[in-house]
């Protein structure tokens, strides 16, 4: 088996904008050999890794073309055996929605999803999470499996191309599907934005591993720039959760994972895997 390293053939640096209109259609044109469902195998080599590009997802249909449009062509030109699944966050308005007609987001339990419904597709033992705004600047950052769990995005634009603090786990990062299951996989119990990457890299210290990072050149990252989503309001329970990481990983995880699947629709250029989690336990009022 030839090793990834002499199989990908990486240009370097590249220039990412998101000014130009993007379309889907234009983005299938230029990927033909992408198979359905968003699965590419190279013809010319057998990577070492088979692996599963997962992105939470709720309203971001056009970060989705631009992802895709970048994406591809640096994971062929990578020689990645790859599948790319969006975990759509859907709710059951018969019983369960706010009055605005959503629940709150939840970022890891819809990841620890994407573990379980893409290992139904395919023989995957590497996961990549990956927001979907954000865009390698350079495709020498390999989309495989290290021997620790990875951290990629560590040089973000909006952070001054710096990691915003040490134990900093956020963006997008990968975990062969081993060191996944040796940390329960990651936490379904914070409900908005903030501090489940955190929890993931608690896990990770807390089991014995550390993470692997590239180069701080060449882990650089463009975000696309958004308002603040609905219904991801930052989570107060976050400071108390993330203290507690060593008490609840065991019991919060892959191991209690709940959810219903609505539906798997395969599109040319990736996997929509729509479900539906719950919502956030009611909070106890102070009397
Ligand atoms: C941190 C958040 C992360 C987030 C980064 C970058 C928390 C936990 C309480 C301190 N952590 O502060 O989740 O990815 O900022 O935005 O809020």
């Amino acid at each position: 088996m030839l090793p990834q390293k002499e199989c990908s053939q990486p240009v370097g640096r590249l220039l990412i904008e998101f000014s130009s209109q993007m379309t889907m259609e234009r983005v299938q044109r230029e990927n033909p050999n992408v198979t359905d469902g968003g699965r590419y195998t190279p013809p010319d080599c057998r990577p070492r890794w088979k692996v599963a590009i997962i992105i939470p997802f709720r309203h971001r249909e056009n970060h989705l073309k631009y992802w895709l449009h970048y994406l591809h062509p640096i994971l062929r030109r990578q020689r990645i055996d790859y599948g790319i699944y969006i975990i759509n966050q859907l709710e059951n308005c018969a019983y369960a929605c706010s009055e605005l007609g959503e629940e709150t987001f939840n970022r890891a339990k819809l990841l620890n999803v994407g573990y379980t419904e893409t290992l139904k597709d395919a023989e995957y033992d590497c996961f990549i999470f990956s927001d979907v705004d954000l865009i390698p600047m350079d495709d020498r950052n390999l989309y495989h499996c290290y021997d620790q769990p990875r951290h990629f995005a560590i040089a973000m634009d909006k952070f001054g191309f710096r990691l915003p603090y040490a134990g900093y786990f956020g963006g997008v990062s990968g975990l062969s599907k081993k060191q996944f299951l040796k940390i329960n996989g990651f936490p379904n119990e914070y409900w908005g934005w903030g501090g489940e990457d955190d929890d993931i890299y608690n896990r990770i210290t807390l089991n014995g591993m550390k993470v692997s990072r590239p180069d701080v050149r060449i882990g650089r990252y463009r975000m696309i720039k958004h308002e603040r989503d609905k219904h991801n309001e930052p989570n107060p329970q976050r400071f108390n959760k993330i203290q507690n990481t060593k008490n609840t990983m065991k019991k919060d995880g892959i191991s209690s994972l709940t959810y219903r699947l609505v539906q798997v629709k395969r599109y040319p250029l990736y996997t929509d895997i729509s479900v539906e989690i719950g919502k956030p336990p009611p909070r106890p009022i102070k009397g």
